[in-house]
C-alpha cells in the first residue's frame, strides 16, 4: 500500500502528551531531505543544522539527510567518506552507473550527521524525462524558464531514485522513514508516493509561497482569509509551478506542528552570556565610533544598540512599521530631552556593488586616530621614564613637544567631514527604489546631529571577515540591547529565538509562531524581554505606536534593570532547546510510521497533539511598574546607572529561579540510543 504522507507546519502548537515507548532505531532508517542541507538559504538551514545533534543522538548510524551537491558547500562543511553501510553505497552507485553524481560525508556541524548530496547538474540531461514523469504521475507542468523547480525537479528525481533503489534491496527491515522539508523536496516525496516505494513520509513546510507572495503585496491578508482560495488561483497562474506542487503536497491536511527549536549552550558560569554582551558590544562601539568620525557628539555609554535582521522581506519581516516606529522614537527622544542614542542596524541583504569609500574610509581613520594615539603614549611613556630615573617628576605641560601636538591636530583635521555619517554601509545597486532607503528619506532619519535615534543599513549579512565590521552574527547579536522583529508574514521566526537563547531582549508579533508560542507558555513575556507587538488585531498605526511604545520605555530602563531583564531573558532558553521540541519531531515520526506500517508501529495517541498547559509565571523578584502598560518591564529609573545601589545578580536570578515550577521535566525526554 501507499505509505501515507503527514504534513506538519511550523507554527506555534500545542504539545504533545508524550508518549513513553521509544522507536526500535535499530530497525529503521531515517533520511531528511532539505535544499538547505549544508546550503545556507534562509531559516530551514538553521532547522536542519540545529536539529541535528538531537537527532543523532536518538538515531545514531541510522539517519542520513539528502540535499543539492554544490561543490563549495562540501569542500567547506563536509568530510567526505565512504558509507559505512553498504546497502547506501549500493543505492548510490545505481545512480552513479547511469552518469549521476553522488556524494557521501559527514557534515561538520554538532552531532557529525551522515550526508548523501545529489549533484544536480550532473543529472540535467534528464530533465525533460523527468517533466515528462511528473506530468504523467500528477499533471504538473514545469515551465521551461523556471530554474528553481527545475532543480527541485532533478533533485526529487535523484532521490526517489535512490529510494527505489535502496528499498528494493532491504527486504523485510529495517523500514525506511523519510522527512521531507519544504517544496523544493516536495518532488521527491510525489514521486516516490507515485511509485509506490514502500516508506513512511513526513512533509513539513516553513513557509508557504502564497503567503509570502499576499502579504509582501497589499492584501490584508489575515482579515481576508475566506477568499486565500481565488488568490491561489491568481497566484498559481504568475507564480504557476511551485503553488501547484505546494497544493499536491498539502491535500492531506495538517497532523503536527513543530516548533522550531536551538541547540542551547549553556555556560558553566552563570554570567558568562553577560560578559559575552559587554565584550561584543564594545566591538560594536568601535566600529560606531569609526562610522560617526567627526559626529560623534553622542555618549557611546548612553547609546543602545537596536537590530532588525533576515531575508530581505520588506513589509513581511516588519521593516516598514519598524522605521516608522523609529521615526516617533526619535522625536519622543527630543522631546523629552533624553541624552540617550539609539543606534540602529537593518541587516537585510540587498544587491550591493561593495562597500562604500565613505563607510571604509570611516574605519580608516578610527584606526589611524587608535594609532595616533598610541605613538603619542609611546613617546609620553618614553620621555616619563627617562625623568623618573633622574629622580624627577617631568613638567605636565611641557612633556608633550610640538611634534606631538603636530601629529596630534593633523589626526584630528583628517576627522573632519563635510557630510553626514553614511545611512547605509555599501553601494546599493537599486538606491532609489530601495524600500528602506526610500523610508528613511521620507521620515528623514539621516544621521544629523540632533537625532537621537541613528540608522545603520548593512544590506549584506555578517562575516568575521568582513573588513568594515568584523563579527560573525551571534557575536553581533549578543553585543545588541534588542532585536527587533515585527513580522507580518512569519510562520515562526527564528531571530527573536536567537537572541532568547543569548540573552537578548526582543520584540516580536502575534502574527510570528514564535510570538504565539511565547505568549502560550509566559504569563507575562514582556517582564522575560519578549515583547509581543499586536499585529493581529489592531491597525497598522496602533501597532506602530505599540512598539514606539515597547522601544521607548525599554530605553527609559536604567543599566541594572537591562542586566535584570537579560537574566530573566536567559531564562527562557529551556523553553526552544532541541532537547525538548524535538519531540514534535519524533511524534510526527512515529505516527506516520504506524500509518505506514501498522502491523508494526502502534501509537497510543493518534488524535492530534495535546496541550501540557505550562506557562512560565511572572518574576517574582523586581515589583512591575506602577504603569499598566508598562507593568511587565522592571521598574523605570530616571537614573541611567544606579550602580551604587547594592545589587546581587546571582541572588536576584536565585529568587527568580525558586519563584519559577520547571515548565517540564527535560529528564522525560528520551536522550536516545548513542551509537
Ligand atoms: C553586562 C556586563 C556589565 C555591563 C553590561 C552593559 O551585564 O556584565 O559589566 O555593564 O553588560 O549592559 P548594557 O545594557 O548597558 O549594554
Ligand atoms: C522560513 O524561513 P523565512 O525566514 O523565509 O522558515 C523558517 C524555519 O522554519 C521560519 O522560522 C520562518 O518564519 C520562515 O520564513
Amino acid at each position: 500500500p501507499l505509505s501515507r504522507s503527514l504534513s506538519i507546519t511550523s507554527l506555534s502548537g500545542l504539545l504533545p502528551a508524550w508518549e513513553d515507548d521509544e522507536l526500535p532505531v535499530e530497525d529503521l532508517m531515517l533520511f531528511e531531505v532539505a535544499w538547505e542541507v549544508t546550503n545556507k538559504v534562509g531559516g530551514i538551514y538553521t532547522v536542519i543544522q540545529s536539529k541535528a545533534k538531537v537527532t543523532v543522538d536518538e538515531w545514531g548510524e541510522n539517519h542520513y539527510m539528502m540535499g543539492p551537491y554544490f561543490e563549495h558547500n562540501f569542500k567547506t562543511q563536509v568530510e567526505g567518506c565512504v558509507p559505512p553501510n553498504p546497502l547506501i553505497q549500493k543505492a548510490m552507485d545505481a545512480l552513479i552507473n547511469n552518469g549521476c553524481q553522488v556524494h557521501f560525508g559527514r557534515w561538520l556541524i554538532e552531532g557529525s550527521p551522515y550526508v548523501i548530496l545529489f549533484d544536480i547538474g550532473s543529472a540535467a540531461w534528464n530533465l525533460d524525462r523527468w517533466k515528462g514523469d511528473l506530468w504523467e504521475t500528477c499533471h504538473i507542468g514545469l515551465p521551461y524558464h523556471d530554474r528553481e523547480a527545475n532543480d527541485s525537479l532533478i533533485l526529487g528525481s535523484l532521490i526517489a531514485w535512490f529510494f527505489k533503489e535502496l528499498t528494493d534491496h532491504l527486504g523485510d527491515k529495517p523500514n525506511v522513514i523519510s522527512h521531507f522539508h519544504e517544496w523544493q523536496a516536495g518532488p521527491g516525496l510525489i514521486l516516490s508516493r507515485s511509485r509506490n516505494i514502500p516508506m513512511a513520509t513526513v512533509f513539513t513546510t516553513h513557509a508557504t509561497l502564497l503567503g509570502r507572495y499576499l502579504c509582501a503585496g497589499n492584501v490584508d491578508f489575515y482579515n481576508n482569509l475566506d477568499k486565500v482560495g481565488d488568490q491561489w488561483v491568481v497566484l498559481g497562474a504568475k507564480i504557476r509551478s511551485k503553488p501547484i506542487i505546494s497544493s499536491v503536497l498539502f491535500n492531506s491536511g495538517i497532523d503536527v506542528v513543530t516548533p522550531n527549536g536551538l541547540n542551547v549552550k549553556k555556560f558553566s558560569a552563570m554570567h558568562e552570556f553577560q560578559n559575552l554582551h559587554s565584550t561584543n558590544k564594545t566591538r560594536i562601539q568601535e566600529f560606531v565610533r569609526g562610522h560617526f568620525y567627526g559626529h560623534l557628539d553622542f555618549n557611546l555609554d548612553k547609546t543602545l544598540f537596536f537590530f532588525i535582521a533576515g531575508r530581505y522581506e520588506f513589509s513581511n519581516k516588519g521593516a516598514d512599521i519598524f522605521l516608522e516606529s523609529l521615526s516617533r522614537l526619535n522625536y519622543l527622544l527630543r522631546v523629552h530631552r533624553n541624552d540617550l542614542t539609539v543606534v540602529v542596524f537593518f541587516i537585510m541583504p540587498a544587491k550591493t556593488n561593495n562597500f562604500n569609500v565613505e563607510s571604509l574610509k570611516g574605519q580608516a581613520v578610527r584606526k589611524q586616530l587608535w594609532d595616533t594615539a598610541h605613538t603619542v603614549k609611546e613617546r609620553f611613556g618614553k620621555k616619563l621614564y627617562e625623568s623618573l630615573l633622574t629622580g624627577n617628576i617631568p613638567d605636565m605641560n611641557t612633556i608633550l613637544d610640538r611634534d606631538d601636538l603636530t601629529i596630534m591636530k593633523r589626526a584630528i583635521y583628517a576627522t573632519q567631514r563635510h557630510s553626514l555619517p553614511p545611512v547605509t554601509t555599501h553601494n546599493m545597486l537599486d538606491d532609489s527604489e530601495d524600500p528602506i532607503l526610500f523610508n528613511v528619506r521620507r521620515i528623514g532619519l539621516f544621521n544629523s546631529r540632533n537625532d537621537r535615534v541613528k540608522i545603520i543599513f548593512h544590506p549584506e549579512f555578517l562575516s568575521s571577515t568582513s573588513p568594515l565590521l568584523p563579527m560573525d552574527y551571534e557575536d553581533f547579536v549578543r553585543g545588541c540591547n534588542l532585536g527587533v522583529f515585527p513580522s507580518y508574514y512569519e510562520p515562526w521566526g527564528y531571530t527573536p529565538g536567537e537572541c532568547t537563547v543569548m540573552g537578548i531582549p526582543s520584540v516580536t508579533t502575534n502574527l510570528s509562531g514564535f510570538g504565539c508560542f511565547m505568549e502560550e507558555h509566559v504569563s507575562d513575556p514582556a517582564a522575560y524581554g519578549i515583547y509581543i507587538v499586536d499585529r493581529r488585531f489592531k491597525s497598522a498605526e496602533e501597532s506602530c505606536n505599540q512598539l514606539t511604545q515597547f522601544m521607548f520605555s525599554f530605553c527609559q530602563q536604567s543599566r541594572r534593570q537591562r542586566i535584570i531583564q537579560r537574566n530573566r531573558t536567559e531564562r527562557l532558553s529551556d523553553l526552544l532547546d532541541w532537547r525538548y521540541l524535538g519531540r514534535f519531531y519524533t511524534h510526527a515520526r512515529h505516527l506516520a510510521l504506524s500509518r505506514s506500517f501498522p502491523d508494526k508501529y502502534k501509537i497510543d495517541n493518534k488524535g492530534p497533539l495535546k496541550t501540557e498547559g505550562f506557562r512560565y509565571p511572572r518574576p517574582a523578584s523586581v515589583p512591575p511598574s506602577p504603569s499598566a502598560s508598562l507593568h511587565s518591564t522592571p521598574h523605570h529609573s530616571d537614573v541611567e546607572d544606579d550602580d551604587d545601589e547594592p545589587y546581587n545578580e546571582e541572588e536576584e536570578a536565585e529568587r527568580d529561579r525558586l519563584n519559577i515550577k520547571a515548565p517540564f521535566k527535560l529528564g522525560s525526554v528520551p536522550e536516545g540510543k548513542k551509537k
